[in-house]
């Protein structure tokens, strides 16, 4: 009988090599992909992301987390090929244009993954026009940005511009955040939805894409 409690307590210490064996074997012995993926892997990923936002684990911490939700991952995916796996929502990601902080935003992406979205990364210093097009050719739910720079947050008041422009403003939600970000500036800038922090992007991304 596969143990998940294992392998959860396994990947929150990131022990890879451990978590991948150990999804092999509980997927040898006929467990789904799905159920391994949700009871084992995200099931200790929030486990984690409710420790970092709690400052009980910091950010080496996530880091090898995730490295061992990818290990585990690697021997899932193959069998989640025909497996009826619904797409929970998709997401954006990126640092706006002129930043080149991409730590956080890693951060935000790994703890997306970690409730079961689809994130497509862009990486560091993306333009208004890349996320747009992007987020129009892949019908995501959500564009998330990151800012670390009071030069570059203002970046994200283009976004919302270009997503007007684009006729997409009301097909979808713009997150942000990054340490110079708060609620106010999302309001005045007229993005959606703030976050503070990774845990809670992702707990603000799964609610969007499950509403
Ligand atoms: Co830079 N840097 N940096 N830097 N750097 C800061 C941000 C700074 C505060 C340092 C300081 O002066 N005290 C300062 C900004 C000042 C300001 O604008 N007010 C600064 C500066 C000035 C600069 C340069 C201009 C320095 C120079 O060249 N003169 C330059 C700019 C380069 C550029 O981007 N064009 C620069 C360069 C760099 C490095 C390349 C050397 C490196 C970045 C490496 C990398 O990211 N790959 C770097 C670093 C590491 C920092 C500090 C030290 C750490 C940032 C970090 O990764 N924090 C930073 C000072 C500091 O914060 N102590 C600093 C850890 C990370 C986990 O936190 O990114 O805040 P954070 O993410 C958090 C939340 O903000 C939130 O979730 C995360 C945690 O849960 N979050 C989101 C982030 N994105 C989110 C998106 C969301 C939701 C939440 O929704 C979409």
């Amino acid at each position: 009988m596969a143990d998940f409690e294992k392998i959860s307590e396994l990947m929150q210490k990131g022990k890879a090599d451990e978590v991948k064996q150990l999804c092999a074997d509980a997927l040898a012995e006929g467990i789904g992909p799905k159920e391994i993926l949700e009871k084992g892997l995200l099931s200790a990923m929030n486990i984690v992301g409710a420790k970092f936002k709690n400052n009980e684990v910091f950010v080496p911490e996530v880091l090898i987390a995730a490295r061992a939700m990818n290990f585990g991952l690697d021997v899932l995916k193959p069998a989640m090929v025909g497996e009826d796996i619904e797409e929970i929502g998709k997401v954006v990601i990126g640092t706006v244009k002129g930043d080149l902080h991409d730590i956080g935003k890693n951060l935000v992406k790994i703890m997306m993954e970690g409730k079961g979205l689809t994130v497509i990364d862009l990486g560091a210093d993306v333009s208004a026009e890349k996320f747009i097009e992007t987020a129009t050719r892949e019908g995501a739910n959500i564009i998330a940005c990151s800012a670390l720079l009071t030069t570059t947050m203002t970046q994200m008041e283009s976004i919302v511009k270009a997503a007007d422009d684009a006729g997409i403003r009301d097909k979808i939600t713009i997150m942000v955040g990054g340490a110079p970000v708060t609620q106010k500036f999302c309001e005045s800038i007229g993005a959606d939805i703030y976050a503070a922090d990774a845990a809670t992007a992702s707990e603000k991304a799964l609610e969007v894409c499950t509403k």
